[in-house]
């Protein structure tokens, strides 16, 4: 039996609400200093998420919007120019505290620090985005509290593919059965699954409803004292919000079975 030795976080959506309020505002003020006149609402952002990676998101857009742009030779660079713009006008959001931890993450990582867990970050969306946002909540310490941190281009292949969790994985050099992957999305699960990782997942507004097929558990976050997290399948934290004893005790359960 392999006893628990880390949890692998996803960022956006699983650490903090980031999409609505903050990748798709910051896309939007990139595509106006551009002085493009593209726009996009929370709805059609929603859409857009089925891809992960925010490069990958602007081609999916154009692809659909303007496919003959697709076609200009300078079509890469001008789409790294303008994720880079993004990148810009993100990070300077997250500077002003504009983007929260979910509730319980923090105490979450606090419980697994005590208890000799590692931690680490697998997530497409680019480094500094990940740094920006554990420094802004967890002061300048934040980001090494986390052994690993897996993001962005690293690995050719964004989530669904396993690969950014088989690299973070190499990285802690554990096996996938030592660790817990914690998950908001569909895409997030099926790339920890073909991980070989067990997840969790915790929705939020995109990604409720999405199929979970494979997950340990999913609930509606991680709940807090006095604030319940809600189990939409699989066990109930026994407290009412999850802690790392739910965490141990449904990892437990899911590497013990045959
Ligand atoms: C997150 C993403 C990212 C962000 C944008 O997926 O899809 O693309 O929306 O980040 P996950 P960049 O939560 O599964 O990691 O613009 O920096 O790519
Ligand atoms: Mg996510």
């Amino acid at each position: 039996m392999d006893r628990l030795a880390a949890l692998i976080f996803d960022v956006d959506g699983t650490l903090a609400d980031t999409e609505r309020d903050g990748h798709r505002v910051a896309f939007n003020r990139a595509f106006a200093e551009a002085g493009l006149d593209w726009f996009w609402s929370e709805d059609r952002y929603g859409r857009l998420l089925r891809v992960t990676g925010g490069k990958e998101r602007i081609r999916l857009y154009l692809s659909e919007d303007w496919p003959e742009r697709l076609a200009e030779p300078d079509i890469e660079d001008r789409i790294k120019a303008l994720h880079a713009a993004k990148t810009r006008h993100y990070v300077a959001m997250l500077a002003e505290g504009a983007i929260p931890l979910r509730p319980g993450v923090r105490r979450l990582l606090q419980e697994a620090r005590r208890a000799g867990l590692r931690l680490a970050i697998a997530t497409t969306t680019t480094p500094e985005n990940v740094t920006g946002l554990l420094r802004a909540n967890l002061g300048d310490a934040g980001p090494g509290w986390f052994d690993v941190i897996a993001a962005g281009d690293v690995v050719p292949a964004k989530k669904p593919a396993p690969d950014i969790f088989d690299y973070a994985l190499r990285q802690l050099d554990l096996p996938p059965a030592a660790c817990l992957a914690l998950e908001d999305s569909e895409n997030g699960v099926r790339s920890a699954r073909a991980a070989g990782l067990p997840v969790v997942v915790t929705t939020n507004a995109y990604t409720r409803g999405e199929d979970f097929t494979g997950a340990l558990a999913v609930l509606d976050g991680f709940g807090e004292p006095g604030v319940p997290a809600r189990t939409v399948a699989g066990p109930v934290p026994a407290d009412g919000y999850v802690g790392l004893s739910d965490l141990q005790a449904w990892h437990r359960a899911a590497v013990d079975r045959p």
